[in-house]
């Protein structure tokens, strides 16, 4: 059976490659989309990629991946830092989720050096710009071949 990923991106992603692109790179998020998409033929997964500037939606996403997916890479972008909300729903569905960031949070400001989701992810990856959406979909076809 296919291995089904569902990659979330959350507020203000849908920005890459138009600013600051000293923290986050150049990559747009449509690119980093495609490279996602390839990343999961590659590694036979079936990848669909999703982007939002809304928490609740990053919570019914996670919710209704619940039976539908068989695991989850989520950049949940400044909702790191403050939601509660998103660590209930990933810890509610059980599902492995690998938290992605595009830059090294902590070597940035203090208030970015907590994450609310760290502690129910299955692992975190920061700091490796855009490569880290492939490691973290390689990591994740891995733990979901055993
Ligand atoms: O490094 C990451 O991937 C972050 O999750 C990105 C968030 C930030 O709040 C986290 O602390 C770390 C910000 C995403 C904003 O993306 C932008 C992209 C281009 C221009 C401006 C913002």
């Amino acid at each position: 059976m296919v291995k089904r990923v569902l990659v979330i991106n959350g507020p203000n992603l849908n920005m890459l490659g138009i600013r600051e692109p000293k923290t986050y790179g150049t990559q747009t998020l449509a690119e980093i989309d495609a490279m996602c998409l390839a990343e999961g033929k590659r590694l036979k997964l079936q990848v669909e990629c999703r982007q939002t500037n809304r928490e609740g939606e990053i919570c019914e996403w996670i919710q209704a991946a619940y039976g539908k997916k068989d695991g989850i890479v989520l950049n949940p972008a400044g909702y790191s830092h403050t939601s509660v909300a998103i660590r209930d729903a990933i810890s509610a569905v059980g599902l492995p989720l690998i938290e992605v960031h595009l830059s090294n949070i902590h070597a940035r400001e203090q208030f970015r050096h907590f994450s609310y989701v760290s502690a129910v992810a299955t692992g975190v990856i920061c700091g490796l710009g855009a490569a880290g959406y492939r490691l973290a979909l390689e990591a994740l076809a891995e733990r979901l071949a055993a």
